[in-house]
């Protein structure tokens, strides 16, 4: 079944329960954004801060693989269930590649997303627009109740803008304006239509498709 396609069960055959997956973020617009992407599928998903006891491992990696992999780790070993983590953040050229792995950390430990945001555009100053191209990238590890992982990736193209526009998202998303919606920033795209073209909903997109090749 394409992950697009309706009728759900995608993941599960027909009469088995569903596949219940603990998503090890504290951040409520990932589940959100994870629920809404996979929704087509059977699998039910648990935010690991509504199970208590989330740990919020620290983020000691330095790619993203690594820090989802510590994040999804963390969440099975504490639920025994399996745990799918997203660890994210946006590439910009002119700042070669940062924030990276930083991005939620760029404006301090405890930075809000505004903050982030304002050091972001102090960061560029009037880099003029042919070089602000950035990227979102998103690598998604499941654990598997076995101990065995799939690992996804997703990106998404665009570039930085000069000011924030939209309210939806979160993050540096009313900063970031995709290749594929031109006129629009990520803030001014509802869900649905971020998760169409997103770094997340393309690695939740190809982990599907890897874990409906080997018949999961
Ligand atoms: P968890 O680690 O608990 O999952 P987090 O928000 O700290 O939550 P990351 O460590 O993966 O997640 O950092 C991701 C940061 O990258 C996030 O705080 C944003 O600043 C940015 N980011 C990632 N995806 C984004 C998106 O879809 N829109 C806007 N900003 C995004």
């Amino acid at each position: 079944m394409s992950p697009n396609s309706e009728g759900g069960g995608g993941a599960t055959t027909a009469g088995q329960a569903p596949m219940r997956v603990v998503v090890a973020t504290g951040n409520r617009h990932k589940v959100e954004e994870i629920r809404a992407a996979l929704a087509f599928t059977s699998w039910e998903f648990v935010a690991a801060a509504d199970l208590g006891g989330w740990p919020e491992p620290e983020e000691t990696g330095e790619t993203f693989e690594e820090n989802a992999r510590i994040k999804a780790l963390a969440a099975s070993e504490t639920y025994g269930l399996p745990a799918l983590a997203d660890d994210s953040g946006l590439e910009v050229d002119a700042l070669d590649g940062e924030p990276g792995v930083y991005s939620s950390r760029y404006a301090g430990s405890c930075a809000t997303d505004a903050e982030n945001n304002a050091r972001l555009l102090l960061a560029l100053g009037d880099t003029p627009r042919v070089r602000r191209e950035a990227r979102f990238r998103s690598v998604i590890v499941l654990v598997r109740e076995d101990g065995s992982e799939v690992v996804a990736e997703g990106v998404c193209e665009g570039h930085i803008g000069t000011e924030p526009r939209g309210e939806h998202g979160f993050g540096y998303d009313p900063l970031f304006w995709p290749d594929a919606t031109p006129g629009r920033t990520m803030a001014e795209l509802p869900m649905a239509e971020k998760n169409a073209i997103s770094h997340r909903g393309a690695a939740l997109r190809a982990l599907h498709d890897l874990l409906e090749a080997v018949g999961e």
